[in-house]
């Protein structure tokens, strides 16, 4: 059994293939990375030296070097994680977006069709449905809603979603979609709402929340993803959508206010800046599919996953100091730098 990840070098990718080459540990794991400003080798370096695993450094969109790959792999499932997953930078640059996002996905379906691989598996994301209200907490998105992108981002993973669809119908590629809430845990690039408010905070820097920080996100422990992916690619129907996620939303400022109390700083640090453009109010899953037909369930508590990451972060210091001493600085001196 042979299985690509693509996009394993970044923050979910990663710890998929921790989970699965600790399940499956005789699996084939092949990792297909181009190593962006989000991708970081040395995440995977307790894997590196396994027999059965594979980092292959090239990009999705280059369609000579992925034929190529599958030529030589013939992998029984492909699970696509690569994608540019910020929403602050495709408002910044749209275009690396849809290049990656989409023409990306297009090239690893062609891949797919030509090579016979068994499942296609898409990572996609609950942002493809764009924002609920505040005011009214009994909705939730199902995998009906209509989908109502709001982002440069979230609008490339839709059109990605829709380009699977089609490669369903037209071709009868045996795929699946999966549509995650926001994950948190190891490895979460630090340009991300809970690893950037971890690391200032612990280097007494003032942690910047968006508008009133009022905003809702359904928190997700990354390795629940990690095991409804598993699910899904073993056991869910071709051709349908599963969305993933707790029913664990929080406000930003309470995350931000707890990340604090946590690590016994003073809220004091926290300074309210100028809201990102188009922001979604609120995001939540319904997630009745994935636990009916395939009886997934998270198991980690918000109150237990958010102590486990900030203990990662507390232990693996080097790990993201050596992030955000780099490219990243020039990073957050345009994104942060003199907002208000
Ligand atoms: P990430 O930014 O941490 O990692 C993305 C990885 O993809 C990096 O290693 C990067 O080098 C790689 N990559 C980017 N462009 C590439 C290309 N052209 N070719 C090959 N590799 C490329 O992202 P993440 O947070 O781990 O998200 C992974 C996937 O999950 C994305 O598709 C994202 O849309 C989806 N998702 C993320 C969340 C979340 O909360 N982080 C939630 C739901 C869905
Ligand atoms: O400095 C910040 N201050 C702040 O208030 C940052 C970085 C974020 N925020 C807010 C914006 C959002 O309301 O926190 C919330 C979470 O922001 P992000 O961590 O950027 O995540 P989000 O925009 O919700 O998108 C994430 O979840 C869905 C991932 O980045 C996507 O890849 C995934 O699809």
């Amino acid at each position: 059994m042979t299985l690509i990840v693509t996009g394993g070098a970044g923050f979910i990718g990663a710890n998929f293939i921790f989970y699965m080459l600790s399940i499956y540990p005789d699996m084939r794991v092949v990792c297909v990375d181009c190593l962006t400003y989000a991708g970081n080798l040395s995440t995977l370096a307790s894997v590196m030296g396994k027999a059965n695993f594979r980092f292959v450094k090239i990009s999705i969109t280059d369609q000579k070097s992925i034929g190529k790959l599958f030529e030589e792999e013939k992998p029984d499932i492909v699970v696509n994680f690569a994608a540019e997953s910020h929403v602050d930078r495709s408002i910044e640059n749209p275009s690396v977006f849809l290049e990656t996002n989409i023409i990306g996905t297009q090239v690893l379906l062609d891949a797919a069709r030509q090579w016979g691989v068994k499942r296609y598996h898409q990572v996609s994301t609950d942002e493809v449905y764009g924002d609920l209200p505040l005011d009214n907490p009994n909705l939730f998105f199902t995998e009906e809603t209509p989908l109502h992108a709001s982002s440069p981002y979230s609008a490339s993973k839709a059109s990605a979603d829709l380009l699977c669809l089609a490669y369903y119908r037209t071709f009868d590629l045996p795929l699946t979609i999966s549509r995650c809430s926001n994950n948190y845990g190891p490895y979460h690039f630090p340009e991300k709402l809970i690893p950037l408010m971890i690391a200032n905070a612990l280097n007494d820097q003032p942690l910047p929340v968006y508008g009133q920080g009022l905003n809702v996100r359904d928190w997700l422990y990354v390795e629940d993803h990690c095991a409804a992916i598993d699910l899904i690619i073993r056991k869910g129907r071709e051709g349908e959508v599963y969305n993933v996620g707790g029913h664990n939303e929080m406000r930003n400022i309470d995350i931000v206010k707890l990340i604090c109390k946590e690590l016994g700083k003073p809220e004091s640090l926290i300074t309210y800046v100028s809201d990102r453009k188009g922001h979604d109010m609120r995001y939540a899953i319904d997630p009745t599919k994935i636990h009916e037909e395939l009886g997934w369930l998270p198991k980690t508590k918000f109150s237990d996953g958010i102590r486990l990451t900030i203990k990662w972060y507390l232990d693996n210091r080097s790990w993201w100091e050596e992030i955000i001493s780099g490219e990243y600085k020039n990073y957050y001196e345009r994104m942060y730098g003199g907002r208000q």
